[in-house]
């Protein structure tokens, strides 16, 4: 129907019907980038999973490709799940993959193209020397998967990591390789935590801004649904990963995004020497609308990341190409939202507010009129913070911010939003920073629609706003999607929400403020976007 439709997304990756989950293999080969992800060929739930396989050549724009690996040996004909590539030293990329062999074991198998000159590398070929890795006794065999790309030690030696679990530990074990064929488990796992099952784990170097590298580990916890990540001193030689001890190491550590976003990878995109992630954003709607709809899931945008200046957590920003389908462009300068609660003016002049690009930066007038961070949340996570203290609460500075896919009447909205706390600890966490900055995402009034999953997602910014009394937001809006970056990438937030009336060219955009103090939209740019060109190539 029509109203499904206007859920579809106009420029986060999806195929034109069907099931999606994680992000595989990414890589960028010979000009083009590779984009293959967990997909059922046979509808809009969770089985039957193959290997799809899209590319592109700008990260925007996508070719779709017949499935590159599905069932077809006994040591994957239950699946084909989540892995990754590697592209080897004479050029050729081989991609590792679990399969769900024939006794429901999880292996890993490796598979090569069959023709490296064909620069979409459309057919694979899976040795028949596979599984190169099996769950040997003492490995839980239904909790083995999601193989890293390698890397090479200075010994010559491939590693790479594998996710798993004993009992309640969540494990990355290490696995190496002189040929990528014989695989040795290493006698220690890279790392390991008290947080259940280790799903798609990522290990990568990032510069760090002191001089030399750090190693990043992100892991995907299936109880809780979300990721978190380290970072810390990589020792080539002993294969000890020692994440850096100012970090929480568990579910309450550092996150890509707090919000919707899942199974993530990264690769390193050689061409623009940056490395770049790409994450799942699964619906939020009920299975039984996503089989009247005929597709779930959505790629998040593709986001470079690096370590931030301070050395104390990454960034992320969508890769620049995404700005190409920036079209018709609305700019509010030094405009004032006074405080007292319930103001807000609507940014207007867009074609598409439901498929938009919006920059905003607001500048708190009167900090001092911040409330003290309530010290029975302290230690209390953003997202606990944030369902207490919602879009609506009046509050002393915000919440302010965006109403986004707003319909008219205003009834539908999805608020994304500061709220600034002063800080009454002076704890070294707080780097002296006197104020918490939070950011949310609250969608409880996004849509009429009933069987909605509206959890408010939030995230603290690790930003000083005292020293200029600023703070960014960055919102991308798509149809179902409502992806946010705040502080220029420090905290991501992504939400899926589904409007009723407040769909295609009905759908508005406002700034409010809920606070007692000012707040001023120093510069708001706001870009309708266009819609990346899907073709297929069979
Ligand atoms: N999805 C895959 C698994 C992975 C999980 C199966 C994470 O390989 O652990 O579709 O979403």
């Amino acid at each position: 129907g029509k109203h499904v439709d206007e859920l579809r997304t106009g420029f986060h990756f999806q195929p034109p019907e069907h099931w999606i989950n994680d992000p595989n293999g990414v890589m960028y080969y010979k000009g083009v980038y590779h984009l293959f992800y967990q997909y059922n060929p046979k509808g809009a739930v969770w089985g039957n999973i193959v290997w799809a396989h899209a590319v592109s050549k700008d990260l925007v724009n996508w070719v779709m490709l017949d499935p590159a690996i599905y069932p077809t040996a006994p040591f994957d004909e239950n699946g084909c799940w989540s892995g990754s590539a590697t592209v080897l030293p004479d050029g050729t990329p081989v991609i590792m993959y679990t399969g769900i062999d024939v006794d429901g074991r999880q292996v890993q198998n490796v598979a090569y193209p069959k023709d490296i000159s064909d620069p979409y590398l459309r057919e694979w070929v899976k040795p028949g020397y596979n599984p190169v890795i099996a769950p040997d006794a003492g490995v839980n065999a239904t909790a083995f998967r999601d193989p890293t790309t390698a890397w090479r030690g200075p010994d010559g030696v491939w590693r790479l990591v594998v996710g798993t679990k004993d009992n309640h530990r969540g494990i990355a074990a290490l696995y190496r390789s002189r040929d990528f064929k014989r695989w040795a488990p290493a006698r220690r796992a890279l790392h390991s935590g008290d947080t259940g099952m280790w799903e798609c784990p990522d290990f990568y170097p990032v510069t760090s801004p002191g001089g030399g590298v750090k190693h990043v580990l992100k892991v995907s916890l299936d109880l809780k649904r979300y990721e978190y990540y380290t970072f810390g001193e990589y020792d080539h030689t002993t294969d000890a990963y020692v994440p850096d001890a100012t970090l929480a190491d568990g579910d309450d550590g550092l996150r890509y995004d707090y919000g919707n976003f899942y199974a993530s990878k990264t690769f390193l995109d050689t061409e623009k020497s940056r490395r770049v992630l790409w994450g799942w954003a699964n619906e939020s709607d009920s299975a039984a609308a996503d089989v009247r709809k005929g597709w779930a899931g959505v790629q998040a945008i593709p986001r470079k990341v690096w370590l931030a200046p301070d050395g104390k957590q990454l960034m992320q920003w969508p890769v620049a190409e995404i700005e190409s389908l920036r079209g018709n462009h609305v700019n509010v300068t030094d405009k004032l939202v006074r405080g007292g609660g319930g103001n807000y003016f609507e940014v207007t002049g867009l074609a598409t507010p439901a498929q938009a690009d919006v920059e905003a930066t607001f500048q708190v007038m009167d900090l001092d009129k911040a409330e003290p961070f309530d010290p029975a949340w302290r230690g209390a996570d953003a997202q606990t913070v944030c369902a207490a203290r919602g879009a609506d609460a009046k509050g002393g500075v915000g919440p302010f911010g965006l109403w986004v896919l707003a319909s008219d009447e205003l009834k539908e909205r999805t608020a994304v939003f500061f709220s600034v706390f002063k800080r009454d600890d002076a704890d070294d966490v707080a780097g002296g920073k006197k104020h918490v900055v939070l950011m949310c995402n609250d969608p409880s009034r996004s849509s009429y629609a009933e069987e909605l999953y509206k959890p408010t997602f939030a995230g603290f910014v690790d930003v000083d706003i005292a020293a200029t009394g600023k703070i960014s937001l960055r919102t991308l809006i798509d149809h179902s999607v409502v992806e946010s970056f705040g502080g220029h990438g420090k905290t991501a937030i992504l939400s899926r929400v589904y409007a009723t009336k407040a769909v295609g060219d009905k759908a508005r955009l406002f700034v409010f403020n809920n606070g007692e103090s000012d707040v001023k939209v120093t510069n708001l740019n706001a870009y309708d976007m266009g819609s990346a060109k899907i073709t297929t190539d069979r």
